[in-house]
């Protein structure tokens, strides 16, 4: 924590967006956790439409611009120039820092803490691997593994201190989640009409998904989809949101269908029954990860109730032919998923988050770098 007379300690995040919106969704996120612990950041970034679009007030023809605190410097432009290093550098997502960068790091008298910072898996190899050295293969630089995870020994979850009390406050103040509905250009729900927010890649069986819910006896289901649908599927159209109301939808739906990184992580702590989409990898190895994250969360789960899950993200991750049937069991075990929903996010809330995680490593990396006292 920089005190007061103390010159705020500078961080720099590198991210490139590869696609869609998950990577600088995660590194918008993070910085604003890093500038609200009094942090100096700058957040170096492409992408600035993708950005636009989770975070209004981004103008995409701009190289620099400032909100929250943060700097958001145009990738591109910075390249052409030699700029000063932080003592702080997060290379996000394995996005690769510049070379003109990594040259001005090693000019430092001091070299500055440099953490790749990694993508969630539920995986148990994480374990091992986070925290781990990756010394530079011809430069004086080292660089440390960050990875996100779920056990004691990662760098934990991308939810901020303070999220559950918001969460509260919002679902307990009923005027809050209609002006939610109005910004979004939807009445409040009718009675018993249950709400599914859909975040989903273009190849998810979204008409088999609807065909399924029609057929709920018990429920009467509508669909929510930020952005839209390219078919013609009936349902509700609703705009991008910024993060923030972006969680307040997750909050304010019944089930939510998430998708990618990081709305997968938002969509557990609402507490939600969600359906996970996960981003497609080559020779499937998404499924492994798939399975790990299930393994998981279903520690706790009935089997009935876990083998219906199982079987419907199975289904909404490239098995569309079985989802008629898997979506009937899903449907059924309903309320057992609405409770697990609650204690795993209750579960989640004991967990330090993420940005203590990474405030603690990088202290410790300095201690060892000599470069902060032991106190
Ligand atoms: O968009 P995603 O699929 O992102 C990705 C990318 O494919 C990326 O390359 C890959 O690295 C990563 O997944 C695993 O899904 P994700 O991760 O959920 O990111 C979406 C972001 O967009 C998240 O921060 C929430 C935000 N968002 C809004 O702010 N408003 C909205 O209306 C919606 C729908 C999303």
């Amino acid at each position: 924590m920089s005190g007061p007379g103390h010159e705020p300690e500078a961080w720099d995040l590198f991210c490139r967006v590869v696609d869609n919106y998950g990577d600088i969704g995660i590194a918008w996120r993070l910085a604003r956790q890093i500038a609200s612990d009094a942090r100096d950041v700058r957040l170096i970034v492409d992408g600035l439409e993708a950005f636009a679009r989770i975070e209004p007030r981004i103008d995409p023809a701009r190289d620099r611009q400032c909100f929250d605190g943060i700097t958001v410097v145009r990738r591109s432009s910075m390249e052409e120039t030699t700029s000063e290093v932080a003592s702080v550098v997060i290379e996000l997502l394995g996005c690769g820092l510049p070379a003109h960068y990594i040259d001005a790091m090693v000019e430092r008298v001091r070299p500055p803490i440099w953490i790749d910072f990694e993508h969630l898996s539920a995986e148990p190899w994480v374990e091992g691997f986070h925290g781990l050295p990756s010394p530079h293969p011809v430069l004086p630089l080292t660089k440390h593994f960050f990875y996100p995870g779920f056990g004691t020994d990662t760098g934990g979850l991308l939810v901020e201190p303070g999220l559950e009390a918001r969460r509260r406050a919002f679902l307990d103040a009923p005027d809050q989640v209609d002006a939610l509905w109005r910004r979004l250009g939807v009445p409040p729900p009718a009675d018993g009409e249950r709400r599914i927010a859909l975040f989903a890649y273009p190849d998810a069986p979204v008409d088999a998904l609807l065909r399924a819910l029609s057929n709920d006896r018990d429920q009467r289901w509508s669909l929510l989809v930020p952005g839209g649908l390219a078919s013609s599927t009936p349902v509700l159209p609703i705009p991008f949101v910024d993060q923030d109301d972006f969680d307040r939808l997750l909050w304010a739906s019944d089930v939510n269908f998430v998708r990618g990184e990081d709305s997968f992580v938002r969509a557990q702590v609402a507490g939600r029954p969600f359906v996970w989409q996960i981003y497609r990898q080559p020779d499937e190895v998404h499924l492994q990860k798939l399975a790990a994250f299930a393994d998981r969360y279903e520690a706790n789960l009935s089997t009935d109730a876990a083998t219906a899950q199982r079987a419907m993200w199975s289904a909404w991750n490239g098995r569309p032919d079985e989802l008629p049937l898997a979506a009937k069991g899903w449907l059924k075990a309903m309320p057992a998923l609405q409770s697990h929903a609650e204690t795993w996010r209750l579960d989640l809330a004991e967990q330090s988050p993420l940005i203590e995680r990474l405030l603690a490593f990088v202290v410790a990396l300095k201690r060892v770098a000599g470069d902060q006292p032991v106190c």
